[in-house]
């Protein structure tokens, strides 16, 4: 009841995008919504790496899914499928495993979980002003990102790019300015700037791959709906 709840919550949050849905020039698909774990997927989940408990994969690794690139929520959708969401990156020991993944694959980007809080539900939050410092958040656990433009605690060094469309810093909604797209969804590009591996906030509707982590909510969830179930 709690999963459905909160489910139900992310999922309104998510579809209700004024911002985006308005103004995104293409793949404008109205009613989308997030998907449930189907339980068969969860137990044969693909397991290529593990960090503190969680498994992941990248879906340029798994040969079904390997040429896929999605939109963001296609992302999260295709990953919540196997108990998983996209990944969020809350230390810098989990950030330096997913760079140099894409380092040594030669990997070109890929989506995280990261999103910025511009949807209903966010407005009236003087906490997440200005919204490009503050707004920041991970999907997959809801958990708040440190300000943009600081260092995180606990880490040695900014992951946000120091440049990119306009040579400004990230995230520095460049899209915007061309068409009108919010900059809404954070993708980790591997030197499109010549700014080595960093983040950089991206338009959602951009087709990249993704890495897949566990979500412990839809983990337990499949988990207490189907006793027995080896995940
Ligand atoms: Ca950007």
């Amino acid at each position: 009841m709690k999963l459905a709840c909160a489910a139900l919550c992310v999922v309104i949050a998510v579809v209700a995008t004024p911002v985006l849905s308005q103004n995104r020039p293409v793949s404008n698909r109205p009613g989308r919504f997030l998907s449930l774990p189907n339980p068969q997927k969860c137990a044969s989940r693909p397991k290529q790496f593990s960090y503190r408990g969680h498994n992941y994969f990248f879906t340029g690794h798994v040969p079904a899914l390997a040429n896929k690139k999605m939109d963001w929520l296609d992302g999260r959708n295709l990953c919540r499928e196997y108990c998983m969401d996209l990944v969020s990156l809350e230390t810098q020991e989990e950030n330096n495993m997913i760079f140099r993944l894409i380092q040594q694959n030669d990997v070109p980007y890929i989506w995280t979980s990261g999103r910025l809080c511009d949807f209903k539900g966010c407005e009236n939050r003087p906490d997440l002003e200005p919204k490009n410092i503050f707004g920041w958040f991970w999907s997959a656990n809801r958990e708040k990102m440190a300000p943009t433009n600081q260092t995180p605690a606990g880490w040695g060094y900014n992951p946000w790019s120091s440049t990119g469309h306009k040579k400004q810093k990230q995230p520095d909604n460049a899209e915007f300015d061309i068409n009108g797209t919010s900059e809404s969804c954070l993708s980790i590009l591997n030197n499109v700037y010549n700014d080595g591996i960093a983040w950089h906030d991206v338009a959602c509707y951009h087709e990249k791959p993704v890495v897949c982590e566990d979500s412990d909510e839809l983990l337990n969830y499949v988990r207490g709906t189907n006793p027995g179930l080896r995940l």
